[in-house]
């Protein structure tokens, strides 16, 4: 009788406590999720060949991108704001002088996210549609958009980005040093490009404005730029 008691005992405990032990830890996993996560690249490490090497994408994404994130949700830790949007995050660190890494952290790590969903392998080109007319009432032609976005680039000192945003009704093509983010200034990102010197140094070394060029005639995602309109 004790016999069949205990054996009965033993095998709801040996079935119930793996169950509580799975629950818990699943929860405590949960609580300490990153903030951010380093999503994929939206296409193969060597789909942007010749433009873009494989070996200057394996370091920009796996090292300074990834960086960026680690970095991000290390200083997150403990910190009130990790349970917030990464956009809130940007927007609530941008310009205050106590808040300089998180912000460099956070708003490269969205830059960079944005970056590559700008990027696709074998673009056409040119924008069509509403962008296209937007382009070319703003700049007078999809030639003096690429002329005018390119002069921004190489007259960008220093690491930077340069971006296509949509300030209230009118494109602009705005610079951004260092970690700035257009989010910050009530201007809608639609476009960027990376012209930190790890983006293109690699591939072609001093010669931004041919990186610059080699994307936009290249590599646009002209159907992600008019999805942000
Ligand atoms: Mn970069």
């Amino acid at each position: 009788m004790l016999k069949r008691f205990c054996q009965r005992n033993f095998l709801i405990l040996v079935i119930f406590i793996p169950v509580v032990l799975s629950s818990y830890f699943s929860q405590v996993q949960a609580q300490e999720k990153s903030p951010l996560v380093l999503e994929p690249l939206p296409f193969a490490q060597d789909a942007l060949e010749p433009f873009i090497s494989s070996h200057t994408l394996g370091f920009h994404y796996g090292k300074h991108h990834a960086a960026y994130v680690d970095k991000a949700n290390e200083l997150l830790k403990g910190n009130p704001l990790a349970s917030k949007s990464i956009e809130e995050i940007i927007k609530e660190t941008a310009g205050k002088s106590d808040q300089v890494p998180l912000f460099n952290a956070v708003a490269q790590s969205w830059n960079h996210a944005f970056f590559w969903k700008c990027l696709k392998p074998k673009s056409t080109g040119k924008p069509e549609g509403k962008i296209a007319k937007m382009i070319d009432d703003s700049f007078g032609s999809y030639d003096k958009f690429k002329e005018e976005f390119v002069k921004t680039g190489v007259s960008l000192f220093g690491s930077g980005w340069v971006w296509l945003v949509l300030d209230g009704e009118k494109l602009q093509i705005v610079k951004g040093f260092n970690a700035e983010t257009p989010l910050t200034k009530n201007q809608k990102p639609l476009f960027v490009i990376d012209v930190w010197e790890h983006a293109y140094y690699l591939d072609f070394q001093n010669r931004r404005s041919d990186y610059l060029k080699a994307i936009l005639e290249n590599l646009v995602n002209w159907d992600f730029v008019a999805s942000n309109l």
